[in-house]
């Protein structure tokens, strides 16, 4: 979607993920489940006002394998910014404009739906219907949008009967408010590179990608929750079902039991996992490599970067200085049995300053300054 490529080029260096939703909807368990932090939990209805702030990491098997061949001393994963926002007023309250604020500096956005039950544990006005607290959620979000589009569209519009030049955007910003009114998410809508410059400066919420994270119950259906919820968002948008009791419980342990565990339930690399890796997806990121014995990284770019302003990210010396990269895709490496290996086998090539980065690329740069 152009709206999305046009919010990347700005994209800081981290990707910031908002957690959001309502009160006692276990928010602030998957932040600490995510974020490997202890932010303080409770079981009540009055919320903090601050947000807690954390970094997640993003899991990587592929990393920790071509770690251990590589006998590297250290390995750092890619990250991802993380928000754990206060409970979003109950519905039809609307939602307060510091909340909003804190939501539009988001790159995505990632709710927390309640389909838990526990007397212990009072319910929101939202209640434990995950279907219902998602149409909450995207109804305040397309209100909000509606109500900074409505205004920006009276001022353009008067602003362009003096300057024709603004006449584009004053009818994007237009047909965005006509499609907010109808209750309508914008990124459920088609919208051109120009038309989503035109709404860039208002930070839309119904453009960003959306998460959805439905909390169930231990014994509960994943994939019937995530269905249901599904059904009810914009196409496209990332639905997850995981019990975020179990998800704290596995923070707690060592990678090697948490793998354990996870298997024995069936949960894979465990749904958090999948959660930040969606979160990758949604935002055009992707990972490359850097692999040695000193440190094994995994760097994020912007898919559709070419070689030089990914060796950026490492330094902006490789940048400047870039002439050229020896690449290999990480498996290769894996399955050659490391990058040494690999060279030997012939299987490492030599790119330049146009070549544009896949995901997995491991990339050992050229360079002179
Ligand atoms: N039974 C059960 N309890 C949970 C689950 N997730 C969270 N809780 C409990 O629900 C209470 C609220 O969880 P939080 O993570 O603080 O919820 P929150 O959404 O951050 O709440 P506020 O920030 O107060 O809006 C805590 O007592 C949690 O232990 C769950 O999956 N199952
Ligand atoms: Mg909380």
């Amino acid at each position: 979607m152009g709206g999305l490529d046009t919010q990347l080029r700005f994209l800081r260096l981290v990707a910031r993920i908002g957690l959001f939703g309502f009160a006692n909807v276990g928010k602030t368990t998957i932040f600490n489940a995510l974020a490997g932090l202890e932010a303080i939990t409770a079981a009540h209805p009055f919320t903090t006002t601050e947000p807690n702030v954390g970094v997640a990491k993003v899991p990587d098997t592929k990393l920790d394998e071509a770690a251990v061949l590589e006998k590297s001393a250290k390995t750092v994963y890619a990250t991802l910014d993380l928000l754990d926002l206060p409970a979003i007023g109950k519905a039809g309250e609307g939602v307060g404009a510091q909340f909003i604020s804190r939501l539009r500096e988001m790159d995505a956005l990632a709710a927390v739906l309640r389909s838990f039950d526990d007397e212990a544990v009072p319910t929101d006005i939202g209640g434990t219907d995950p279907v219902t607290q998602a149409e909450d959620l995207l109804v305040e979000l397309t209100l909000a949008d509606f109500e900074v589009f409505d205004r920006r569209r009276d001022k353009i519009r008067r602003e362009a009967t003096s300057d024709p030049s603004k006449k584009p955007a004053a009818d994007a910003i237009a047909a965005a408010t006509a499609v907010l009114e109808e209750g309508t998410p914008l990124r459920a809508a088609e919208w051109t590179q120009s038309q989503a410059l035109a709404f860039r400066d208002l930070a839309p919420l119904t453009i960003k990608p959306g998460i959805w994270i439905v909390n169930i119950a231990e014994d509960a259906d994943a994939k019937a929750a995530a269905e249901a919820v599904k059904a009810v968002v914009p196409e496209g948008d990332t639905v997850v079902a995981l019990s975020a009791k179990i998800e704290e419980e596995a923070a707690e342990l060592t990678s090697e039991e948490r793998a354990e565990m996870f298997e024995e339930l069936g949960l894979g690399e465990g749904a958090l996992a999948t959660v930040v890796q969606a979160a990758y997806g949604t935002l055009g990121l992707l990972s490359f490599y850097t692999v040695g014995p000193k440190e094994s990284r995994a760097w994020t770019v912007r898919r559709g970067a070419a070689a030089p302003e990914a060796a950026g990210k490492i330094h902006s010396d490789l940048e400047r200085g870039f002439i050229r990269s020896e690449v290999c895709q990480i498996d290769t490496i894996i399955e050659a049995g490391g990058w040494d290996a690999a060279k030997r086998d012939g299987l490492i090539r030599l790119e330049g300053k146009e070549y544009v980065v896949a995901e997995g690329d491991a990339l050992m740069v050229r360079f002179s300054v």
